[in-house]
């Protein structure tokens, strides 16, 4: 699904900035932007590109039993995340990763994660309000409502105060959105005017189902059945996820009800590391978003702007650095003993789960050494 007529965007394919009506309405949220922000959307980007492709490597090298690439999609996340401000609780689904380390969640809290040391992650009170990855697919878009309705409850009416007044924001992919939790989280967030930002990134794909399966109409026209006013964006563009998601969000803050953004992006990676995409989609359709890259894009804008190479070579550095620590912590990261599961499902203790936790230690101990001569 290429992008329409409709779908906003600032910054073209090749870096240079359009002119006409969307640039008069949406450049200023960017003029207003310093240098340093525009120098961080693109570190941002190209460094959580790097450590994504390092943890991929990590998973085939046996030190976690999954990953989760978000390669192609960093553009309409750092782009959204910027755009949100620190009273903000994010509700993300598993392939934040752009978004978590701008919310101060590292790629190795996310490793750590998927690797089974922690059950949770990390607590979203010390986490800049940034919640826990969710793979039930859908069922934080409840999180999100629920938690907006509870900020109406609290009583506090939505003054517009950028600086003060919360909303929630959550970002979900397009298989979520046949999921019955996000339709009657959209249905809620309306009837309750619950001050909640939609973020859906379209990468064309839920797993081997491609989103045309999901809709026949653009996803975004959905939101109108709801009443919600929605907007769709080039989600390889940065710039315009962040004047949009401004836009949408002190929109949800000044209390006229949830808001909704379709970003259109593409998932160039598997969905996971257990998935392989040659077996369902084609060489043509990789190679065009290819040449959409968000991060090339963002570079050759930055470039345009005056920026040297010496900033591209740092943040080179950066990545590779961090890239190496990330190798290095990964690698001194313990091994949980599997009877730990039992621990943190239940706040007590019960039968039929110390049942559970005899059989498996009985199952583990049923495993003889056996040694060189055996
Ligand atoms: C309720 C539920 N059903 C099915 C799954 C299995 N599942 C995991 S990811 C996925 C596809 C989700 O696609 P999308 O919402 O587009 O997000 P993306 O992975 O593309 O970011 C499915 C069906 C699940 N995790 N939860
Ligand atoms: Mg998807």
């Amino acid at each position: 699904m290429p992008l329409s007529k409709d779908t906003l965007q600032l910054l073209e394919v090749d870096g240079s900035l359009v002119q006409g009506p969307v640039y008069d309405q949406y450049w200023p949220y960017i003029e207003a932007l310093s240098h340093d922000t525009l120098q961080l959307m693109y570190r941002t980007m190209a460094v959580v590109r790097e450590l994504d492709i390092e943890a991929g490597n990590l998973q085939r090298q046996g030190q976690m039993a999954l990953w989760v690439p978000a390669i192609g999609q960093e553009a309409c996340q750092v782009g959204s995340a910027l755009a949100s401000r620190p009273q903000d609780s994010i509700f993300p689904a598993y392939r934040e990763h752009s978004v978590a380390r701008l919310r101060g969640v590292s790629m190795l809290q996310i490793v750590r994660m998927l690797r089974g040391i922690t059950h949770g992650g990390w607590d979203p009170k010390t986490h800049n309000n940034f919640h826990l990855y969710t793979l039930v697919i859908g069922s934080h878009t409840l999180h999100a409502t629920g938690y907006a309705m509870g900020i109406g409850l609290d009583g506090s009416v939505a003054t517009g105060d950028v600086n003060t007044d919360e909303i929630s924001m959550v970002y979900f992919g397009d298989g979520a959105t046949s999921q019955g939790d996000t339709h009657e989280a959209m249905v809620f967030a309306q009837s309750y005017q619950a001050p909640v930002l939609f973020f859906l990134q379209n990468n064309h794909w839920a797993i081997s189902t491609p989103v045309r399966v999901q809709s026949r109409t653009p996803l975004a026209q959905r939101a109108a059945g709801y009443g919600i006013p929605s907007r769709q964006i080039d989600g390889n563009d940065a710039l315009i996820s962040y004047a949009v998601t401004r836009e949408m969000a002190d929109q949800a803050r000044s209390g006229v009800g949830p808001q909704f953004i379709e970003a259109l992006t593409y998932r160039i990676g598997a969905h996971t590391t257990s998935d392989d995409p040659t077996k369902y989609r084609d060489e043509d359709e990789l190679r065009f978003w290819t040449e959409r890259d968000p991060i090339t894009r963002f570079e050759a804008f930055l470039r345009a702007q005056g920026e040297q190479d010496s900033f591209f070579q740092e943040v080179g550095e950066q990545a590779r650095d961090e890239v190496s620590d990330l190798r290095k912590e990964v690698l001194a990261l313990p091994t949980p003993e599997p009877s730990e599961m039992f621990k943190h499902v239940y706040s007590a203790d019960h039968a039929p789960l110390q049942a559970e936790a005899k059989w498996f230690a009985d199952y583990e101990g049923s495993f003889v050494e056996e040694g060189p001569g055996a």
